[in-house]
């Protein structure tokens, strides 16, 4: 069956985890990814973290499914006549260097566009133009800059950075959501453009809410904030809101049985208004139904540990999956803590290709997490990531037309 991006050809110039992020999802959407990696050496997450010795490491691996590897060193003379060949031939370049390496390599936005007008040229950068522009940037840089880090943890305590990479591979999203949009607006213009996703901006988009209370706080206290029932007064900026929820149906994480033992063993639990009265009967509280302190959102706010400290009570006599069990029929809304562990042995994420398992030639079979989305026409077949240079010979004669003569000639220089 054929692919939503059959037929586009991506010139994959991306590191690390932002970049690779992008082009894996485009390369599970059909396209077909020529990743560009310097000769003996390639993406830098190949040697970090290995956990195999002489095998790609889960790094690398874990962003680099269903491309193709083509070793070229790009400031050699030979390596730029192959670079320009390779812009000419396809569709859209990706690329998150450091801010004015392409320039230096002599490929800026002005020759990709002489060589090919129809191209689209989309860089992850640290920050957009400004004060910052030049800086080099990795993932928790972004979440600090972004706002992340100032929004995160406790009000008494340090700012923190999230396990989610929403600094990278959230950037890596909001690129392939630009690439999308390009190529569809080159179908009405036969031109191409260049494609921008900053991580700073990529993560101010994803505390969106949080800059939502920075304005709000002119209005006064943040109510819904734990803060608020504690009588700890409000600075100038959106504070750190623990495990708050964040929207205008209080939650928490509350304790489980065996959570002394478990670290994991804690659930998310929501008082959403809706079922306020269901949450009295499960926790033994029907009382609070009616009780003018406890019946209203309102009523509740300035009394959450209070209120959850009781559910918290009830909560550890229960498993994170018995709450779950007991409050769904109930439409309350709750989720368990799950641990990595747990995740990697779910059956229903093996099911749907959430969790997918590949097999590599160096490390044998590894975990990854599949695609994300999912499209009723077309499944996404996870195959491995490409050991380095493993496509060089082929994308140079298949897709570039080069002849083993000139081939050869590019590896006695060293250009491939
Ligand atoms: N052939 C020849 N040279 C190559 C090459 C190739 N195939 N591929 C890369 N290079 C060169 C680059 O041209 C650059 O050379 P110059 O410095 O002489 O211009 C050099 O390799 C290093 O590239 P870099 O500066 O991008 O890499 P770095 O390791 O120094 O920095 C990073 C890494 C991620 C900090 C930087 O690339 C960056 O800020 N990128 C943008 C933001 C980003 O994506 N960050 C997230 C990364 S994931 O955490």
């Amino acid at each position: 069956m054929s692919q939503p991006l059959d037929g586009i050809r991506i010139l994959d110039f991306t590191h690390v985890q932002s970049g690779p992020t992008c082009t894996q999802l485009l390369a599970w959407m059909g396209a077909d990814v020529i990743k560009v990696e310097r000769p003996g050496v390639g993406d830098a997450t190949r040697k970090q973290l290995v956990d195999v010795e002489g095998a790609d490491s889960l790094y690398f691996t874990m962003l680099n499914h269903n491309k193709r590897s083509l070793t070229l060193n790009s400031k050699t003379q030979a390596g730029k006549e192959v670079l320009e060949r390779l812009v000419k031939n396809c569709d859209v370049l990706v690329e998150n260097f450091a801010p004015g390496a392409l320039d230096r390599m002599g490929f800026g936005w002005t020759r990709i566009q002489e060589l090919n007008p129809r191209m689209i040229m989309a860089s992850v950068k640290g920050f957009g133009p400004g004060p910052y522009e030049d800086c080099k940037v990795y993932e928790n840089v972004a979440q600090c800059a972004g706002g992340s880090a100032s929004t995160t943890g406790f009000h008494d305590g340090l700012p923190m950075v999230t396990g989610a990479q929403i600094g990278d591979s959230g950037t890596g999203l909001h690129l392939g959501f630009g690439i999308l949009a390009a190529l569809l607006h080159r179908e009405k213009t036969g031109r191409g453009q260049r494609v921008l996703a900053a991580m700073q901006d990529g993560v101010i988009n994803l505390c969106r809410v949080k800059l939502r209370d920075q304005q709000r706080l002119k209005a006064g206290p943040l109510r819904e904030y734990s803060q608020h029932g504690e009588n700890v007064p409000f600075g100038e900026a959106t504070p750190r809101a623990g495990n708050d929820s964040g929207g205008g149906q209080p939650g928490r994480i509350l304790k489980c049985k065996g959570w002394e033992a478990d670290p994991d063993a804690y659930t998310y639990f929501i008082t959403q208004a809706a079922v306020w009265k269901n949450i009295c009967d499960v926790i033994d509280k029907p009382d609070w139904k009616e009780d003018p302190n406890y019946a209203t959102p309102d009523a509740r706010l300035p009394r959450l540990n209070e209120v959850f400290g009781t559910i918290e009570d009830w909560t550890m006599t229960k498993t994170k999956y018995e709450v779950m069990q007991i409050c769904n029929p109930l439409n309350i809304p709750v989720g368990p803590i799950l641990s990595m562990k747990e995740l990697a042995e779910e059956p229903s994420l093996r099911a749907t290709g959430t969790i997918v398992e590949c097999d590599h030639p160096e490390r044998g079979p590894y975990l990854s997490v599949g695609c994300p989305v999912k499209l009723s026409d077309n499944a996404v077949t996870v195959t491995r990531s490409p050991l380095l240079g493993e496509h060089t010979d082929e994308v140079l004669s298949k897709v570039l037309g080069y002849s083993d003569e000139d081939i050869a000639s590019f590896k006695e220089v060293g250009a491939v």
